[in-house]
């Protein structure tokens, strides 16, 4: 077997890639044709490829290099972790230094009243637990027919059965027999494609209140639970409009729903607070959480829960669990990762100074003719490209917008995601703001270069 280092050649690296690899939501033929980008190293907010080209990543790889590529510290404290205890279990009543530590610092930055974890590898392995956990707590409170869990069209909850079944991405339902038995959708907040002429406000109160016909339509004693992203991630960046969530958060204190907030994008500060929830201002039973809990130095998730839910399927045993449940290495990065997020203060600074500086420049992309809508909240951003303004309209060639911008960005050297025609950023929570105006220079130039495209191509029709 010859060695394969970053050393080789681009063309050998991506040829070998092609022929072993399989990638997760790509094209195989398309990869092989084309050949992927080959990461080899990243500091900061910069990744480096394999052809030398310094590119800045705006996504934080997907959405979850919060504190930055590059910090040595993870690095130590995880060859010290694993030369002390590099795997045990949390099964079969044992533990370990690194879990206990992380557990009661979680339950330090949770809100008030959510004091324990149960951990998994993964956001989707977590959203697997919760469907189990929401259901079982019912079935322990003695009210078994409480079993559905609703939640929204364009979620995204993760990619495995279950936590696939509760997002609401209709090319993943379609493949693979999805979704489970027993999980329901609703519309979603998204009033710049779905609004009409509705007020911002009016249409938000009337996507909320879709929670509660469902509810009386399936009848209270069959509803466990309602689960939703603080902010859309992957559906595209999508702020609820300010009447959205407190509607929600009285339907599901009115008929006793318990209410499960994912926050693996929303959590560890990527809205300016430690918590989505916080943002927009939720008291969830459960979170979820994953990506920023380690910064993906590591793979970790869990679910957060209240003292409430903890108490009662405490009072079993409750039969889940992973190999990896707590694993001693990922906790103790995790634990770093939140030492460095604290002791840098980098919350509050995407709270008080480089949020509200990212946002004045990611607001004023609306002067440019392509850009209808931008929304931002700490650092994670859209921009809604579109060829009406005024109407709001749709391309008529969907998609082929954004997948523009996108290949425009990549040759300039910036990694900006599209979802459709929407544009979306998550950049690290690190990024200074000098890096944020290269950001913007970088878009900019790509929007314009977009545009030009999509005059030269003919693709600048309404639908
Ligand atoms: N919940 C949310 C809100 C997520 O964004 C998951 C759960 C699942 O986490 P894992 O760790 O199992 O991937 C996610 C993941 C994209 C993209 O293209 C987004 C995610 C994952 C992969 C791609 O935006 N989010």
């Amino acid at each position: 077997m010859n060695a394969i280092t970053n050393h080789m050649p681009t063309a050998e690296l991506q040829a070998l890639d092609a022929a072993h690899h399989m990638h997760p939501f790509t094209t195989g033929d398309e990869i092989a044709a084309k050949g992927a980008r080959v990461i080899t190293g990243a500091n900061g907010v910069m990744l480096r490829d394999s052809d030398g080209n310094q590119i800045l990543d705006a996504m934080a790889g997907l959405w979850c290099v919060n504190i930055g590529y590059g910090r040595d510290e993870l690095a130590e404290v995880a060859a010290r972790q694993m030369r002390e205890l590099p795997y045990y279990n949390t099964f079969f009543m044992t533990t370990h230094v690194p879990v206990i530590a992380l557990s009661q610092r979680l339950a330090e930055l949770t809100p008030d009243g959510m004091n324990h974890v149960f951990y998994a590898g993964s956001g989707s392995e977590a959203n697997d637990t919760n469907i189990r956990m929401v259901r079982t707590y019912w079935d322990m409170k003695g009210k078994p027919s409480k079993k559905v869990i609703i939640s929204r069209h364009n979620a995204y909850h993760g990619s495995s059965v279950g936590s696939g079944s509760l997002g609401g991405m209709s090319p993943m339902h379609a493949q693979g027999g999805l979704p489970i038995p027993d999980v329901h959708h609703i519309g979603q907040p998204n009033w710049w494609t779905e609004g009409g002429e509705m007020s911002r406000e009016d249409f938000g109160l009337m996507r909320a209140q879709e929670l509660e016909q469902a509810i009386n339509d399936m009848g209270e004693d069959r509803v466990a639970a309602f689960i939703a992203e603080p902010i859309q991630g992957a559906g595209g960046v999508i702020i609820p409009p300010s009447t959205y969530w407190p509607e929600i958060q009285r339907i599901c204190d009115k008929y006793e729903i318990l209410l499960i907030a994912d926050e693996v994008i929303c959590g560890f500060g990527r809205t300016g607070n430690w918590f989505g929830s916080q943002t927009v201002g939720i008291r969830p039973d459960v979170m979820t959480i994953a990506k920023g809990l380690s910064s993906g130095y590591q793979p970790i998730g869990g679910s957060v829960v209240s003292d409430e839910i903890a108490s009662v399927i405490n009072s079993g045993e409750f039969n889940h669990g992973y190999t990896y449940s707590g694993h001693p290495v990922a906790s103790a990065v995790a634990l770093e990762n939140l030492r460095i997020l604290d002791e840098e203060k980098i919350v509050e600074r995407v709270r008080d100074q480089t949020g509200p500086y990212l946002k004045k420049k990611w607001e004023a992309l609306t002067e440019h003719p392509l850009v209808g809508e931008a929304n931002i909240v700490g650092m994670m951003g859209s921009i809604v490209l579109t060829p009406h303004k005024e109407s709001r309209a749709s391309f008529k060639s969907a998609g082929a917008a954004g997948f523009t911008c996108r290949e425009r960005c990549f040759e300039n050297n910036l990694v900006m995601r599209h979802v459709g025609d929407r544009m979306i950023i998550s950049p690290p929570l690190v990024i200074s703001e000098p890096e944020i105006d290269t950001l913007i220079e970088r878009a900019v130039q790509s929007l314009d270069e977009c545009h030009a495209s999509l005059k030269s191509e003919g693709l600048m029709e309404s639908a």
